[in-house]
């Protein structure tokens, strides 16, 4: 058996951690926000970068001993604003929540308003959502998707910038399997004199791999976790235009956190460097590929996908035709050892916590090498289960073709 230094102080702990490892190696990853980060980037997320406090920025520290973190978090931002050709780049939020927080917190005074996606069509719940500090520090005006074609709907997001005059225009999504047309927002913006946040967590490795447009050109600040498809640590980052750079270093540190996460800014550094190679390129356009012959898949056997289909990683599956809850048949793939998320559809008659739909992305399979042939073979898979969802022995069944699957097909890092 493979052991780990942890076994020594804590086995218990040590042995969890090896089942986890075993599992993410068996299994089919669909969830739409997860990814294996290479061995390069778990390794400086373990280091002793972790040992080290480091409040204030490079050259500005208040802590003694900073003369590596201070080249290496200078290195990570030069490689952020490289990477995406942005003019500023703060590498500090712990992840994609306090990076939105302290976008706001930049950008906003308490009480004023902001217009965004709301949660059940797809947006984040950091943008505005009611039960969210965003939802209870300012006035959040929220926009949605069509009925009929399921796509954001500029119309009524024109409508509502011009009525209510936001301070802030909020753009991005957690479930939103199209192309964003950041171009149209900005137009929008400038109309009422809102700034305009981006935040493209779930689609920045495919920006960084030009499988999506940027929104860097046109939004004041983009804000992003560094973990989904651009396949880092668990970590956050801003950018921003350069008229916007203090407000958001002040926003981060002090006004939101203490000591950033030096380990997490070294793998964050590792991870970018990756994500400027040719061979992530590929993998970007590989994610987008894998996701449309998942769809077509799907579609073949009579899926009805939120938006008819997806334009990148992401693909949202209405089950209410197949008369099965989202909650029944993430527990039913599961079994079988195809992992994803229960999710709200657009207009979705039920309650979150047992949806209509689930979400399911194709990054991490991707990440292992699967191709658009494994996909059809997952569409077929999901078919099978979705139309049986109390067939544990046929779960099972399945299950071993999934393993033999995986097994073919090693998962990074691990
Ligand atoms: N939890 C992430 C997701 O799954 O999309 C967003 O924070």
């Amino acid at each position: 058996m493979e052991t780990s230094p942890i076994d020594a102080v804590d086995p218990e702990i040590a042995g969890l951690v090896r089942s986890e490892a075993a599992r993410q190696r068996g299994v089919l990853r669909l969830i739409a926000s997860e990814n294996y980060a290479s061995a390069a980037v778990l390794a400086a997320t373990g280091s002793c970068l972790t040992n080290k406090y480091s409040e204030g920025y490079p050259g500005k520290r208040y802590y003694g001993g900073q003369v590596f973190v201070d080249q290496i978090e200078r290195i990570a931002c030069a490689r952020a604003c490289s990477l995406f050709g942005a003019d500023h780049a703060n590498v500090q939020p712990y992840s994609g929540s306090p990076a939105n927080l302290a976008a706001y917190l930049a950008l906003l005074q308490p009480g004023d308003t902001m217009l965004s996606m709301s949660l059940p069509h797809g947006g984040h719940l950091t943008h505005g959502w009611k039960v969210t500090a965003s939802g209870t520090y300012y006035r959040a005006v929220q926009y949605g998707v069509r009925k009929d074609d399921q796509r954001i709907d500029f119309d009524q997001v024109a409508a509502l910038a011009h009525e209510h005059k936001p301070k802030l225009i909020v753009c991005g999504a957690s479930a939103y399997p199209r192309v964003i047309d950041f171009a149209r927002f900005a137009e929008i913006a400038q109309e009422v004199g809102a700034l305009l946040l981006a935040d493209m967590a779930h689609i920045a490795g495919l920006v960084a791999g030009g499988a999506h447009p940027s929104p860097v050109p046109y939004a004041d600040v983009v804000s992003t976790t560094t973990h989904k498809t651009l396949r880092g640590p668990r970590g956050g980052m801003l950018l921003c235009k350069a008229e916007h750079a203090k407000a958001i270093d002040r926003a981060v540190f002090p006004g939101l956190q203490g000591g950033p996460h030096d380990h997490t800014t070294a793998a964050i550094a590792v991870a970018l460097a990756e994500a400027a190679t040719p061979g992530f390129r590929d993998y970007a356009a590989a994610v987008v590929a894998n996701a449309a012959a998942l769809a077509e898949g799907l579609l073949s056997h009579g899926f009805d996908l939120v938006s008819g289909g997806t334009d990148n990683h992401l693909i949202l599956i209405d089950l209410t035709n197949k008369g099965v809850s989202g909650k029944v048949a993430a527990k039913a793939l599961e079994a079988a050892d195809i992992v994803c998320n229960a999710n709200s559809v657009p207009f979705d008659p039920r309650k979150p916590f047992d949806p209509s739909g689930v979400r399911l992305g194709t990054a991490a399979v991707t990440s292992r090498g699967l191709g658009t042939d494994a996909m059809r073979q997952i569409a077929d898979w999901i078919a099978t289960i979705v139309a049986a969802p109390g067939a544990a022995n046929l779960h099972a069944h399945l299950g071993e073709a999934v393993r033999a699957l995986t097994a073919q097909h090693p998962a990074p890092g691990l």
